[in-house]
């Protein structure tokens, strides 16, 4: 019984757009339920547990990256999957910026009660609150390197076109039939604090879900055959390269990780693989796979 109210609470988190489906997939995360019976879960600050080998910002040389910003502490309210979420992580992990992560519930949001802006992600920097994606990242970049030029024109068309195309072609790709949003799903919940039960009922209930949300999101955004679209994105973004190892030259710029933040998460997906395997952008990704480096996320132990 307790199963099927919790796939009736995922039923109602999906609203046909894109914000939902990231709230549906991060509803699926938040399980308080076993908490208390389970210390190695914190239910603010999330059980992922990554290590990192970045933890005192340590920057390459190779890579570029200026080392005189070490904030003291700073905290990322997400939902796992939300891809302007992964932006900032991306950025993020980059700079070497060790950052904590608290999973918010799409449904009460009760960890951001604090603030009156209701999306994520959230960045607080030693208690400094800063809000959308590519906002906070034009404060981050240019507290790293104050002379960092923002109004780059094919940098800033690359960062629009990842906000206004590449994310809405993501949703119906990874729920586009019943194995791949099972496959979506069971990555998801495996990544997240599940006891067996709940990974059933998340698996299952919200694979389903999400399957045919995902059939109102292809319309909503006029797309017809969604590995084409995916394709297409991909091959778009690989022509901008000129090339170019990247976007950025021989370093990332703000475009490239914008592109990888929101890439990241399905690179390991069927339609990821697919991806990868039907069009150029395989060499680009594992280079910013290894420009990028390992997670600057630490638990909330550190
Ligand atoms: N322009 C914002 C968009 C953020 C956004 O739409 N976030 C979604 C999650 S993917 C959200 O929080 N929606 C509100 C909700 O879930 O109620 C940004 O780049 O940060």
């Amino acid at each position: 019984m307790r199963g099927v109210n919790r796939a009736m609470v995922l039923g109602r988190a999906l609203r046909s757009n894109f914000t939902a489906v990231s709230g549906a997939i991060a509803t699926v995360h938040h399980v308080p339920r076993h908490a208390a019976s389970n210390p190695s879960f914190a239910p603010t600050v999330t059980a992922f547990r990554y290590i990192s080998t970045a933890a005192n910002s340590v920057a390459h040389d190779a890579h570029s990256k200026p080392v005189n910003f070490k904030p003291n502490q700073v905290v990322l309210f997400q939902y796992q999957t939300c891809p302007f979420c992964n932006k900032v992580t991306a950025f993020l992990d980059y700079y070497d910026i060790p950052f904590k992560v608290v999973e918010v519930n799409p449904i009460n949001k009760k960890e951001i009660k604090w603030s009156d802006y209701k999306k994520v992600p959230i960045l607080t920097v030693d208690g400094e609150k800063m809000v959308d994606s590519s906002d906070i990242i034009d404060k981050l970049i240019k507290r790293i390197n104050p002379d960092y030029d923002l109004d780059a024109e094919e940098e800033n068309k690359w960062r629009e076109w990842v906000d206004n195309h590449l994310v809405h072609v993501l949703s119906p790709n990874i729920y586009r039939n019943v194995p791949e949003a099972l496959e979506s799903f069971d990555y998801i919940t495996n990544q997240g604090n599940f006891s067996l039960s709940e990974r059933l009922v998340a698996k299952y209930g919200g694979a389903a879900a999400m399957y045919f949300v995902s059939k109102k999101l292809k319309k909503k955004h006029n797309i017809i055959d969604e590995r084409a679209a995916l394709y297409g994105a991909a091959e778009q973004w690989v022509d901008a390269l000129k090339s170019r190892k990247f976007l950025g030259g021989l370093d990332p710029n703000l475009a490239d990780l914008a592109v990888f933040g929101v890439l990241r998460p399905i690179r390991n997906l069927k339609s990821g693989r697919d991806m990868v395997e039907h069009t150029r952008i395989g060499k680009w990704f594992s280079e910013m796979d290894r420009a990028v480096g390992e997670s600057s996320r630490v638990n909330e132990h550190s």
